[in-house]
C-alpha cells in the first residue's frame, strides 16, 4: 500500500491527519467490539469517520440510529437482495425505511450499530455490501439503468461496472489501495445515448463513442460539484475498448489522483483541481505512464445524441415479448413494505431483478406482455405510479434535515408537497426537472435541473426563515450542461408563487381547467416519515 498521505505534502489538513493515523478501513475488524460497546463509547473518529469506510454513516440528526450506505453496480439488486435489505429496515419499525439515491443507490435508515455484525452477515450471504461507500472513496459506480434490456443500446455496461467495482473494493473485501484517496470519488460507464447517468458531473465518465468504426469509450474526467465549486468533466482525449481497459484505465486515474491529489486544503482536493494545477498535457502523460501503455487518443465525437429519458412507465425490451416497467418512486423513499412489495413484484412478473435509476425511482424488466395487464392492476402501483403527474414524476431531492446535518432546509416533504400543489394548479407541455438539495454540497444535483432549488437560510418578515437559490438552465441527455444560478435567498413559503412563475415564462405552464378531483389519482403520493 502507498503511504500517499506523507508521500504528497507535509502540511496536512485534519481528515489526512486522523486517515494517516488509522486507516478507515481498520474498523472492518473492530465491529464486533463496537457492537459490544455500544455507539456512546466508541471512539468518536471512528464512529463519525471510519465506520463510513464500511458504509455506515453516524447520523448527528438522530443519535444511535444509523445509515448504511450500500453499493449497487450499474443500479442493480435481485429480489433476494430487496428482501434482504427489507428485513433489515423492517425490524427498526418506524424508524426503518430507505432511500433511492442520485447515483442508482440504496441508504438504509435506523440501523443500530449492535446489530452491524449480523447485518454484514446476512449482507454476504446474497452478495451485497456496502464497501467503501462513503468518505474518501470510490462512491457506487453508475451505468445505464436500461443496460442488456434497451433496444438502441450500445454497451451493455453491467460486467464493466461490477468489474470496476470488484477491482476498487477487493471483491468487497475492503481495498487498502484505494482507501486513502484524497477525496471522494466518482465513476460512471455510460453505455447508451441517452447519458441516462449524467456522466458528465463525474469524476471519470466513459461514454460510447466509435473509433475506426470500434465501438468503445470517450474518457470524460474531472466533473464534480461541490460547495465551492461545481464543473462538468471534460475531456482526457482517450479511447478505450469496452473490456479490461476501461478497468485498467481507472485503476491508472486512481493510482495518479491518490498520489498527487491534494491533501493539504480538502476543500480543493477533488480531481479537477490537480488537473488544473497540471494542465492536461501533463495530467495525461502521467496517467497514460501510470496505464503502462500508450493512450489512445480520443474519438472524434461521442454517440450522446438522443434527449434523457427518465425510464417511467412501460417499454419494449430489446428481447422480443418482453418489457421494463418503470415506476415512479416520490423523491426516492422506500417502507420496508414497498421493499418487500417491490420484490415480490419483480419475482411474480418478472425474473427477479430489480434496477435503480438515478432519478431514485425503481424499474422492474423482463415482464412478459401477458403479465402487464395484472401487474398494472397491484396496489403497489397506485403509490409508484407509471404515469404520475408531470412535476412529480420528475422531481429528485436529496436527503435534506430529515437525517442530514449539513441540510439548511427541509427537501424531500417539502419538494413532493409543492410539486403536487403545482401538478393540481398548472398544466404542462412537458416534463419539467425540479432537483431539490438541501445545501450546497449538491447531492440533489441541481445544476442538471431544468429548475434547482439549493437551500440556504434567509429571512422574511425579518424573521429567519428557510429558503433557496434558485438554478435554471441545466440540460441532460446529448448536449448536456450545466445549470446556474438565477436568484438567490427565495423563501421556502413563497417558492408555490415564484415557480408558477417560472413555469409559465420558461415551460409553458398554463393554469389548469380541471378539478383537483380529477387529479386525485396523483395527488395520493406521500413520503414516509
Ligand atoms: Fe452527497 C455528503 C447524501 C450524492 C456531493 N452526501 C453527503 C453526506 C454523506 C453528508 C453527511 O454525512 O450527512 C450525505 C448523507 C445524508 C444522508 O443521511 O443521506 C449525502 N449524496 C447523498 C445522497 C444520499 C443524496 C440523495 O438523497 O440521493 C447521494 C448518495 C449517492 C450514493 O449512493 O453514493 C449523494 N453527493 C451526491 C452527489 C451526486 C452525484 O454523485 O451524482 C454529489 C455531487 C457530485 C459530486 O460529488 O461531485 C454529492 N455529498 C456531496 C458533497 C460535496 C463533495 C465535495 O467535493 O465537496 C458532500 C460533502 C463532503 O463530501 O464533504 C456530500
Ligand atoms: Fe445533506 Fe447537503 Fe447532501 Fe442534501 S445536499 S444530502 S443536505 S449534504
Amino acid at each position: 500500500m502507498v503511504d500517499a498521505a506523507s508521500k504528497v505534502s507535509k502540511k496536512l489538513n485534519k481528515f489526512e491527519k486522523f486517515k494517516a493515523e488509522k486507516d478507515g478501513l481498520a474498523v472492518k475488524s473492530e465491529l464486533d467490539k463496537f457492537a459490544e460497546l455500544g455507539w456512546e463509547s466508541v471512539d468518536e473518529t471512528d464512529l463519525t469517520q471510519r465506520l463510513k469506510w464500511l458504509g455506515v454513516f453516524f447520523r448527528p440528526v438522530t443519535p444511535g440510529k444509523f445509515m448504511v450506505r450500500m453499493r449497487m453496480p450499474n443500479g442493480i439488486l435481485s429480489s433476494k437482495k430487496m428482501q434482504v435489505l427489507a428485513e433489515v429496515v423492517q425490524r427498526y419499525g418506524d424508524d426503518g425505511s430507505a432511500d433511492i439515491t442520485t447515483r442508482q443507490n440504496l441508504q438504509l435508515r435506523g440501523v443500530r450499530l449492535e446489530d452491524i455484525p449480523d447485518i454484514f452477515k446476512r449482507f454476504e450471504a446474497v452478495g451485497l455490501t456496502s464497501m467503501q461507500s462513503g468518505m474518501d472513496n470510490v462512491r457506487n459506480i453508475t451505468g445505464s439503468p436500461v443496460a442488456g434490456i434497451d433496444a438502441n443500446e450500445l454497451i451493455d455496461t453491467r460486467g464493466l461496472v461490477k468489474k470496476l467495482q470488484d477491482m476498487i473494493t477487493n471483491r468487497s473485501e475492503g481495498n487498502p489501495e484505494f482507501t486513502n484517496l484524497p477525496r471522494k470519488f466518482n465513476i460512471a460507464v455510460e453505455g447508451g445515448r441517452d447519458n441516462a447517468v449524467h456522466a458528465e458531473i463525474n469524476d471519470i465518465a466513459f461514454v460510447p463513442a466509435y473509433r475506426d468504426g470500434k465501438l468503445g469509450f470517450n474518457v470524460l474526467v474531472g466533473g464534480f460539484f461541490s460547495a465551492r465549486r461545481c464543473e462538468a468533466a471534460v475531456p482526457l482525449n482517450a479511447w478505450v475498448e469496452p473490456n479490461d481497459d476501461v478497468v485498467d484505465l481507472s485503476r491508472a486515474i486512481l493510482e495518479v489522483y491518490r498520489d498527487n491529489g491534494s491533501r493539504a486544503n480538502r476543500q480543493k482536493a477533488r480531481l479537477m483541481w490537480l488537473i488544473d494545477e497540471w494542465g492536461m498535457e501533463r495530467f495525461r502523460a502521467e496517467v497514460e505512464q501510470a496505464y503502462d501503455r500508450p493512450l489512445l487518443n480520443a474519438a472524434l465525437e461521442d454517440e450522446l445524441d438522443w434527449d434523457k429519458r427518465d425510464h417511467v412507465g412501460v417499454y419494449p425490451q430489446q428481447q422480443p415479448g418482453l418489457n421494463y416497467v418503470g415506476l415512479h418512486v416520490p423523491v426516492g423513499r422506500l417502507t420496508a413494505q414497498d421493499m418487500f412489495d417491490v420484490a415480490r413484484i419483480a419475482d411474480v412478473y418478472g425474473e427477479g431483478e430489480i434496477r435503480l435509476t438515478v432519478e431514485q425511482n425503481i424499474i422492474i424488466p423482463y415482464i412478459p406482455d401477458s403479465r402487464l395487464t395484472l401487474l398494472m392492476e397491484e396496489s403497489l402501483l397506485e403509490r409508484f405510479s407509471v404515469d404520475p403527474s408531470p412535476l412529480v414524476r420528475s422531481l429528485v431531492s436529496c436527503t435534506g434535515a430529515q437525517f442530514c446535518n449539513f441540510a439548511l432546509v427541509e427537501t424531500k416533504q417539502r419538494a413532493l408537497a409543492i410539486a403536487r400543489q403545482l401538478d393540481a394548479t398548472l398544466s404542462l407541455p412537458h416534463a419539467v426537472r425540479i432537483h431539490w438539495t438541501g445545501c450546497p454540497n449538491s447531492c440533489g444535483q441541481p445544476q442538471v435541473a431544468d429548475i434547482g432549488l439549493m437551500g440556504t437560510k434567509v429571512r422574511k418578515d425579518g424573521k429567519p426563515a428557510e429558503g433557496v437559490d434558485i438554478y435554471m438552465g441545466g440540460k441532460v441527455g446529448k448536449d448536456a450542461q450545466l445549470g446556474t444560478c438565477v436568484q438567490k435567498g427565495v423563501p421556502c413559503d413563497d417558492l408555490p408563487e415564484i415557480l408558477t412563475g417560472l413555469l409559465a415564462k420558461h415551460f409553458g405552464a398554463q393554469p389548469r381547467s380541471e378539478s383537483l378531483a380529477e387529479l386525485d389519482g396523483h395527488l395520493q403520493v406521500t413520503v414516509s416519515e
